[in-house]
């Protein structure tokens, strides 16, 4: 039997790694589209790399950009794949009102350089289609939960991109045949996300704050409500939404909500720290009023968490809440992991990570410390 081959792009980021690992252990060859970048981006699929020298090699990485048609065009001509998923994306909210031109770039244009790049080749018949949609499509909500045929209202530039990248997915599908689907995946998280979303900025300073490495947290919007997944739940979906009859768009949620500010006391809870919060707002901090880490360097009525207006949104999305209805009857979906086996897992290793730079600290090295 011939296996199946698979392009990704964005194979570096979070979702990228974990994909690559599912493939993999499903039998495809994986091929990875990484940008060209002055210090090595591999960290994430550094454990499957494989050297070129190696035979019947089956994860293959190739140098490419979202930007760069002759780029895609030549990858996708190589590699023939029967399944291209388009995770490549400027994917940082904050980061897109600061830099709105090249996210429409990468996130909106590079969605259509990848299915024009399918026509131009004459594969629509042969290759399926997965575009990472986002939950940020709904932005000022106009419906709770949120569900496939809730309107849009996008809320910033990345979401605006998103949108245009959703809606010339249905399009190619509907013009061309391709197979082609939306995954509208709502906030997913894990060990490996990025150090600046909210989430994994809080695990990884809570745990340097508990070695003493770090003294405080600035955050924003305490207030704001996410519906968090684990990824590695979420990329089975993207996955089994190419394996249907008929290309379809599936929401991906856990259906259950949560506040920044309940994620911090999570997070604090893990490492043995208990919080109160005073102030309101702009002006909210949190303190600590019990300790039960037998490591923390944290003392009680230590104040570890401050908001700081720089970190808040021109536009911002209060509430999303996911209804995975479709994807649990069509799919099988159910989320595997909750919020609190997440925030364990994610806690757990960026506190490994933490007493390893305790450990260079006192040996006498210079530990880094940054707060975007
Ligand atoms: P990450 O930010 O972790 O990864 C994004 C990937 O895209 C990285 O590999 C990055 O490369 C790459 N990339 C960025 N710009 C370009 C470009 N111009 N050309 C080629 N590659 C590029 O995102 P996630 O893994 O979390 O998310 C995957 C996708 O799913 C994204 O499209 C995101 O917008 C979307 N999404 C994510 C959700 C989430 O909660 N995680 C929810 C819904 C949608 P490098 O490593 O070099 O930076
Ligand atoms: P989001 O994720 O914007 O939902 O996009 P992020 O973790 O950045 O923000 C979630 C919420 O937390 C609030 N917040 C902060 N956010 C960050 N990054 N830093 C802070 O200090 C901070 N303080 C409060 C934000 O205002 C927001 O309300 C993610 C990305 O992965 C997108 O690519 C994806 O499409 C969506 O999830 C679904």
């Amino acid at each position: 039997m011939t296996r199946k081959i698979a392009l990704i792009t964005g194979v570096t980021g979070q979702d990228g790694a974990y994909l690559s690992e599912f493939l993999l252990d499903k039998g495809y060859e994986v091929h990875g589209i990484k940008r060209r970048t002055s210090l090595f981006n591999t960290d994430r699929i550094d454990h499957l790399y494989q050297d070129p020298h190696v035979k019947d090699r089956r994860f293959i990485l190739h140098h490419g950009d979202l930007t760069d048609s002759t780029s895609l065009v030549r990858i996708i001509q190589k590699v023939q794949p029967d399944e291209i998923y388009n995770l490549a994306a400027q994917s940082h909210v904050a980061v897109s009102f600061e830099e709105p031109e090249y996210t429409a770039n990468a996130d909106g244009i590079g969605a259509l350089r990848i299915l024009e790049a399918i026509r131009i080749l004459g594969m629509e018949k042969k290759t399926r289609y997965y575009q990472a949609s986002t939950s940020e499509l709904y932005g000022l909500v106009q419906e709770i939960p949120q569900k496939e045929t809730t309107p849009f209202y996008p809320r910033s530039p990345y979401a605006v991109a998103k949108l245009y990248a959703y809606w010339i997915t249905v399009n190619y599908r509907e013009a061309y045949g391709i197979y082609a689907c939306n995954g509208i995946l709502f906030n997913h998280e894990s060990p490996v996300r990025g150090e600046t979303f909210v989430t994994r900025k809080i695990t990884r300073a809570m745990a340097r704050i508990a070695l003493g490495l770090q003294d405080c947290l600035y955050l924003g919007n305490l207030s704001a409500l996410r519906d968090w997944g684990h990824a590695r739940d979420y990329v089975e979906m993207q996955w089994l939404m190419l394996q249907q009859e008929r290309p379809d768009d599936f929401v991906i949620a856990t259906g259950v909500q949560y506040s920044v500010r309940q994620f911090v006391e999570l997070a604090a809870e893990e490492l043995g720290l208990s919080l109160t919060w005073e102030g309101e707002g702009e002006h909210e901090t949190g303190r600590v009023v019990a300790v039960s880490n037998k490591d923390a360097k944290v003392k009680t009525g230590d104040v570890i968490v401050r908001v700081d207006p720089r970190y808040f949104r021109p536009t911002e999305v209060e509430t999303l809440l996911g209804d995975a209805s479709k994807a649990r009857e069509k799919l099988g979906w159910t989320p595997k992991t909750s919020l609190r086996e997440l925030v364990k897992e994610m806690v757990q290793s960026d506190y490994t990570a933490a007493k390893r730079d305790a450990l260079v600290k006192m040996a006498g090295f210079t530990a880094y410390d940054y707060h975007e």
